[in-house]
């Protein structure tokens, strides 16, 4: 079926869908694009990557770098990346892509339902390239459900459908917006253990709340605790709740890595912080054959002036 005739079927599947409509990000990316009365918001079909939630009467709550790149096969800088089947570089095989080939292969919408109270809930499954086989010569189906209303709820289901334990380690690698991530400080991680990235993984405790005065780059393991980002610029508090996840990945790069990956505008690190729910380092996930893993989270946010 050729791109054209899929883009077609998925169309007529979307016109009886009020506030949801298919569009061309770029001349190649298509985008699900979608409004109801609680914000605004896109999905691009590569890597099922939501690119922004405008909630109405807020300032976005996802960063999108006003740099992004969208091109077929590269993750644009920003929104929700999915990191998956491996979080950051392959364990053995450093040519491999970062962060695994799920965030920059095809997906393909599989269901869409606009719920009673307003909101819309998608459905994407990934399209498995013969090229990641190579690689990947495992059988596992992986869906991707957003419920996106007054909060974003996100379920990422693993299922082995091969006859061999698989072991994968991922995350949601969302960019939050944020008024200025030097007066920004997280709740949640006090006490918690983590890799310390910049320090050649050492690890560390966290002692209270994390600030930023520089590039922060960890990953909290062994942790299912709620985190708040609480912005004194934007007087607002976004809490993000998680189940099926050990692992709470917390970035900035700060100016001089932001500059060197070369897709972020100038202070652009500024106005955003990574707070990654998912199975990293120490938790990652082995998954007998059969089995199904689902990681879940929700972003709500509340104004705190
Ligand atoms: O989640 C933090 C991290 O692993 C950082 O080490 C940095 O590499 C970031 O992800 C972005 O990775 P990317 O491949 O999207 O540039």
């Amino acid at each position: 079926m050729t791109n054209n005739e899929q883009q077609q079927i998925l169309r007529g599947r979307l016109d009886h869908i009020e506030g949801i409509e298919l569009i061309h990000h770029t001349r190649t990316l298509q985008a699900i694009e979608l409004r109801n009365r609680h914000g605004i918001g896109r999905v691009l079909l590569q890597g099922a990557q939501l690119l922004e939630w405008i909630p109405v009467r807020q300032k976005p709550v996802i960063w999108i770098s006003p740099n992004a790149k969208f091109k077929a096969g590269k993750s644009p800088r920003g929104g929700i990346p999915i990191c998956w089947p491996w979080f950051g570089p392959h364990k053995t095989s450093p040519s491999l892509p970062a962060h695994g080939f799920a965030r920059t292969a095809p997906w393909e919408l599989a269901e869409v339902l606009h719920l009673k109270n307003d909101s819309h809930q998608l459905t994407f499954n990934l399209i498995q390239e013969p090229s990641s086989l190579h690689f990947w010569p495992h059988t596992t189906p992986l869906t991707l459900t957003f419920v996106l209303g007054e909060s974003i709820e996100m379920e990422l289901r693993s299922l082995n459908n091969s006859s061999r334990p698989i072991t994968i380690s991922e995350a949601l690698h969302s960019y939050f917006q944020v008024g200025d991530v030097r007066e920004v400080r997280i709740h949640g991680l006090d006490g918690c253990e983590y890799l310390d990235k910049v320090q050649q993984e050492k690890r560390r405790k966290q002692a209270g709340d994390i600030t930023f005065s520089g590039e922060t780059d960890r990953i909290y393991l062994n942790t299912t605790a709620t985190c708040s980002i609480v912005d004194s610029v934007l007087n607002r508090c976004i809490t993000i709740e998680k189940q099926g996840s050990l692992s709470t990945v917390v970035w900035n790069p700060w100016a001089e890595k932001a500059a060197k990956l070369g897709d972020f505008p100038e202070s652009g690190h500024l106005n955003m912080v990574c707070v990654e729910s998912g199975n990293a380092a120490d938790n990652q996930i082995a998954l007998p054959p059969g089995e199904e893993h689902r990681l879940w989270v929700r972003y709500s946010w509340t104004n705190t002036s």
